[in-house]
């Protein structure tokens, strides 16, 4: 990764840097020992950071076996050790996350590739699509969108500019129409084509609403019946400024459709980020994007080491 590209990165985690990791950083300086009061103070401090209960209790008491164990005493060599321990974590779930929209290093093997994109409204699933459709189109994949969200009219406008700016097909039913028959259509047409990887849009919905949540199940089930040779995943789009909350949705999702990976949009601009390590400490599902800003180049494929240095940085 080019400099500048570093730069932006560190620039969009800035204020997940300052709730989590200056904030531990200040405990370790301000403390005189590790004593039951550092500890407490860092368990607080990780959960405003959003790491969440579980995933701090886990981090505080893997801490605590290692101070013991290396018979650390001074609370400034804690930093090393929670580093260490954040890229543990990160590190777990995102080995296996050579993934297939990884453009840069995906074996041929890996396409054609069916992805469904899927999460609550609003998180960034059209622009996530269109993102990744220009990035594959780019690197001279044939793509395939798919207007899965056919609650409103505006969607299909919006993945239809995406498609455009991307030179890429895409396939659109009318407004209204059944999400499934869209699954499907695109799924035959990307056969026929011959499309390398194919994207589809679904509607944002709620993930406390059964009736929504079955008529994914049904789309899935369509996806997976009929992209016979096709990779399929399910990528569930997660907004970072929702923190705990996007742990909730993601249980939920995970029941209804074998989510494959996790691109956490909004990483920029929200002290929330620490949400991450309790998705992937948690949740165990693979970080494969994160979303750092607006702009196409903004959604980069997630890599733990470069994520850390530059949470640290
Ligand atoms: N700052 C920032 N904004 C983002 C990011 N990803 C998406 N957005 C913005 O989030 C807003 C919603 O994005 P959409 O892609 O329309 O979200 P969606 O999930 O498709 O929404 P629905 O279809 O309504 O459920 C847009 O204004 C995007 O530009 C990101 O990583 N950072
Ligand atoms: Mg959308």
């Amino acid at each position: 990764m080019s400099g500048g590209m570093f730069a932006r990165l560190v620039d969009g985690l800035e204020k997940t840097r300052h709730s989590l990791v200056e904030q531990v950083r200040n405990i370790t300086l301000r403390s005189k020992k590790l004593d039951e009061d550092f500890f407490e103070e860092l368990e607080e401090t990780l959960i405003l950071a959003d790491v969440g209960v579980e995933a701090t209790e886990m981090l505080v008491k893997k801490l605590r076996t290692e101070i013991h164990n290396n018979r650390v005493s001074e609370p400034d060599q804690v930093m090393a050790m929670f580093k260490k321990m954040l890229t543990e974590i990160l590190s777990n779930h995102a080995a296996d996350a050579a993934s297939v929209v990884n453009a840069a290093a995906v074996a041929d093997s890996d396409f054609p590739a069916a992805w469904m994109v899927v999460g609550v409204n609003g998180v960034g699933k059209t622009t996530t699509i269109g993102k990744l459709a220009a990035l594959h189109a780019k690197a001279g994949k044939k793509v395939l969108l798919g207007a899965g969200d056919t609650f409103r009219a505006a969607a299909i406008d919006q993945l239809d500019i995406w498609a455009q700016r991307a030179g890429c097909e895409i396939v659109k039913h009318q407004e209204g129409s059944d999400p499934a028959a869209v699954a499907f259509d695109t799924i035959q047409a990307a056969k026929a084509r011959k499309s390398d990887l194919v994207l589809l849009d679904t509607a944002g919905r709620l993930h406390t609403k059964v009736n929504l949540m079955e008529e994914l199940r049904k789309v899935h089930r369509v996806v997976t019946r009929e992209a016979v040779g096709f990779r399929t995943e399910v990528l569930l789009v997660l907004d970072a400024t929702t923190g705990q909350n996007a742990i909730e949705q993601a249980k939920i999702f995970k029941e209804a459709v074998a989510v494959s990976g996790v691109a956490l949009t909004k990483l920029d601009g929200t002290a929330k980020g620490g949400v991450i390590i309790a998705i992937a400490g948690i949740l165990g599902i693979p970080i494969k994007y994160i979303g750092v800003g607006e702009r196409p180049e903004d959604l980069r494929e997630f890599h733990y080491g470069e994520f850390i240095e530059a949470l640290f940085a």
